[in-house]
């Protein structure tokens, strides 16, 4: 029914009465032509005529003056009833969307009911932003991404990955045209959207290299002539959308009045001269936070009135509340594009973000001028939050988080659906990172292992009542695991690929959760049963690390060189249901030794980061083999005199080599590193310096546990950072 389709319409009445009780294939009903031609076949009356009829644009014509559609692109009038389809629309994308409402109608109960649906978009532009750090999405998941936004009613993908050469970001590369076969891709990428009804926004940025030397003195810097040269090719390529992004740079190109006059002369120039050009959109250097500074106040008095500027919330990845919405349209002076980094998880790529949407607040509804959601570098995977965001920026009054959520699954998963529910739920969170965004995980079971775990911790034993309720719980993950295994690598192989580790590694934590149940509560019998389920944890355990070494060394081999160093494995319910087990077993595991009269070796390292600058207090380290990492910083950091970023070892771990590389040469100059055997007295550590680069070796025996790189200058100092660690023996 007419009631059943997403994004929710707005206004949706469905009758019971059933049109001709048609047998249509929901595959003829995949596009309008085909559409088109099967009514004509199934319903077609006496007269000839055909059964459905479409009126587009001219509010004139009768059908549009009764049925009263909105005057917003993409809007329609869909009726069903004994006389046919009628279908009115503000524009051939409104036809098009119909076509969409009445495919799902029909795909979901196999008929069609008499009804009435008016619908419309709320936010203008709505979809997502190809933005995040890591390996391109493929050409083949792009084309299908284009697909699915345009059956969700989402119209706007922006091609901006931070690792395409051609685009910029890390690459003077933007200066010059596509190679054949590239440009080829983007052509095809433009067709398939223009098919999709799909704005393709085609990215430059340009910002890291960017110069504004007017070499040949005609009054504009060469390098605006180079930009605009650039997109007048892309143009070529038949792209009809663009942006131009300033994001993560710091120096020269980061200054907003030559950021405005390079978007102000592209904006006059170019974009206005084209007919067929939607307007210009800009993601500004100081793109997160509400408060005033000196680049938004500027850039918004600068900038162009219709170009749009991107914001990425109150803070890099956040929620985005209307107060603060409010308060950063003013410095821009327009309704900001939301960049959503969610569920992007470059930042925090062991974790997969698979939950709910929510944190978008409705009553931005009319306060936006797009809608962009920066996703996972999985593309299939992050179709999940993508269903929800398409469904929110539609009809944000009608958006039911829950439900919204839900419904993906059967639409996008049809063959695991159940099975992807419950992987979903239990892989959600993001885990401490430097941004500190979280969301919520496992929330169903959570209150059942808060209760048990406080009972435990009190009775050293798992009540029965509460030891059923998990074993419940984890052997749904196990059976759902199986279930996956067994069945995604043919129904869906893209996916497969994507999230195969995780899967697996959901499948041990089952497992091993159900053997640390028996354990802790007294059901694991005695001798060797009770051996037997120590070493299925710790099979679980060795399992999910292989799992993790997998997808690490699956990154690894898929990725291009300077992503290597970052290169993530996989961790699965890294919120609740990880620490359950691990807490469990480290328990059961402390009594049974302590039986045997010995004492377990504590192996709780704490590798940590830390700074003193109040932005940075949820900096991480992670230990790689022999190599004690801070987590990525994919963001330009600063420091201002004194300021300092440091890692610390646990105790009884030492360093022995210290190796920093900034991306800036002139940032690292200004600084000096020092070094800590306990983190309060410390003393000048002698770093070879060269490139942005500090380092030498440690002697063991000097028991350094702390290092710091301090901001030495009388300046603030802005930088990248490439390479943050310790080196420690091994084992
Ligand atoms: O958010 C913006 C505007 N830029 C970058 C993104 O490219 C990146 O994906 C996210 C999340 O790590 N953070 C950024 O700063």
């Amino acid at each position: 029914p007419a009631t059943d389709v997403w994004p929710k319409p707005q206004k949706a009445v469905t009758q019971q009465a059933d049109i001709a009780a048609n047998q249509l294939d929901p595959a003829q009903v995949k596009d309008f032509t085909a559409l088109v031609g099967a009514f004509r076949a199934i319903n077609a009356r006496p007269s000839g005529k055909l059964g459905i009829t479409t009126t587009v644009g001219d509010a004139a014509t009768p059908i549009l003056a009764k049925a009263k559609v909105k005057d917003t692109p993409g809007a329609y009038v869909l009726k069903v009833d004994g006389n046919g389809i009628q279908i009115a629309a503000a524009d051939d994308t409104g036809i098009f969307y119909a076509t969409q409402t009445l495919a799902q109608m029909i795909a979901t109960d196999g008929k069609l009911s008499h009804c009435r649906v008016a619908d419309w978009p709320d936010i203008p532009f709505r979809g997502s932003i190809e933005g995040f750090y890591g390996k391109p999405w493929e050409h083949a998941r792009r084309l299908s991404q284009i697909e699915f936004y345009g059956k969700y009613k989402m119209n706007a993908y922006i091609y901006g990955p931070k690792d395409d050469p051609y685009s910029g970001f890390n690459s003077h590369l933007w200066r010059e045209e596509y190679p054949a076969d590239q440009a080829k891709q983007i052509t095809e990428l433009v067709e398939a959207a223009k098919k999709h009804h799909v704005n393709f926004i085609w990215a430059l940025h340009p910002g890291s290299s960017i110069r504004w030397d007017d070499k040949d003195g005609d009054g504009t810097p060469d390098d605006i002539i180079v930009a605009q040269k650039k997109l007048e090719a892309m143009y070529d390529l038949g792209v009809r959308s663009f942006a131009v992004f300033f994001d993560d740079i710091g120096g020269e190109g980061a200054r907003a009045e030559m950021q405005a006059k390079m978007l102000n002369q592209i904006n006059r120039d170019f974009i206005k001269k084209k007919p067929d050009v939607t307007p210009l959109i800009m993601c500004p250097t100081s793109y997160s936070g509400s408060g005033a500074n000196e680049y938004k106040t500027r850039l918004g008095a600068q900038l162009d009135q219709d170009i749009d500027i991107m914001w990425t919330g109150p803070g890099i990845c956040a929620d985005i509340p209307a107060p603060a919405v409010k308060e950063v349209s003013q410095h821009w002076q327009r309704k900001p594009f939301i960049w959503w980094n969610w569920p992007v998880n470059d930042y925090c790529r062991t974790n997969l973000l698979m939950g709910r949407t929510y944190g978008l607040d409705k009553e931005n509804k009319d306060l936006l001028s797009g809608f962009a959601s920066n996703p996972m570098d999985k593309p299939e995977a992050s179709k999940l939050g993508l269903f929800s965001i398409a469904d929110w920026a539609w009809n944000v009054d009608a958006f039911d988080s829950e439900q919204s959520w839900r419904a993906a699954f059967p639409r996008l998963f049809p063959s695991v659906a159940e099975e992807m529910f419950v992987f979903a739920k239990h892989n959600s969170d993001q885990g401490p990172s430097f941004h500190n965004y979280r969301r919520e995980e496992s929330v169903e079971i959570k209150p059942a292992v808060d209760k048990a775990l406080a009972n435990y911790r009190q009775n050293q034993q798992l009540s029965a009542e509460d030891a059923q309720v998990l074993l419940a719980e984890f052997a749904e993950i196990t059976a759902a695991a199986d279930k996956m295994i067994t069945t995604l690598p043919q129904t869906d192989p893209a996916l497969w690929h994507e999230i195969e580790f995780w899967v697996k590694s959901f499948k041990a934590l089952g497992d091993a959760g159900t053997a640390a149940v028996k354990l802790a509560s007294g059901k694991g019998g005695d001798g060797n049963a009770h051996l037997a389920l120590f070493s299925v944890i710790a099979n679980s355990k060795a399992l999910q690390q292989d799992f993790y070494d997998a997808q690490k060394q699956r990154h690894f081999e898929e990725t291009f060189a300077s992503d290597k160093q970052w290169a993530k494995g996989c961790k699965v319910s890294t919120l609740v249901l990880t620490p359950l087990v691990d807490e469990l077993f480290n328990a059961e595991w402390a009594k049974a030794a302590e039986k045997m009269g010995g004492k377990l070796a504590a192996d709780n390292a704490a590798y940590q980061a830390f700074s003193n600058v109040d932005s940075m207090q949820n900096l991480q380290a992670e230990r790689d083999g022999k190599y004690v990492n801070l987590a990525r910083i994919l963001e330009v950091v600063k420091l201002q005199p004194n300021d300092h970023i440091g890692l610390a070892l646990p105790e009884g771990v030492f360093g022995n080599y210290i190796h920093i590389k900034l991306d800036n040469a002139a940032a690292a100059d200004a600084c000096k590193v020092e070094v800590s055997t306990n983190g309060d007295n410390w003393k000048p550590f002698n770093a070879r310096k060269g490139g942005g680069e500090l380092q030498n070796p440690l002697n063991v025996n000097d028991k350094i546990r702390f290092f710091r790189l301090v901001n030495s200058s009388d300046k603030p100092i802005e930088f990248r950072i490439e390479k943050f660690k310790f080196d420690v023996p091994a084992g």
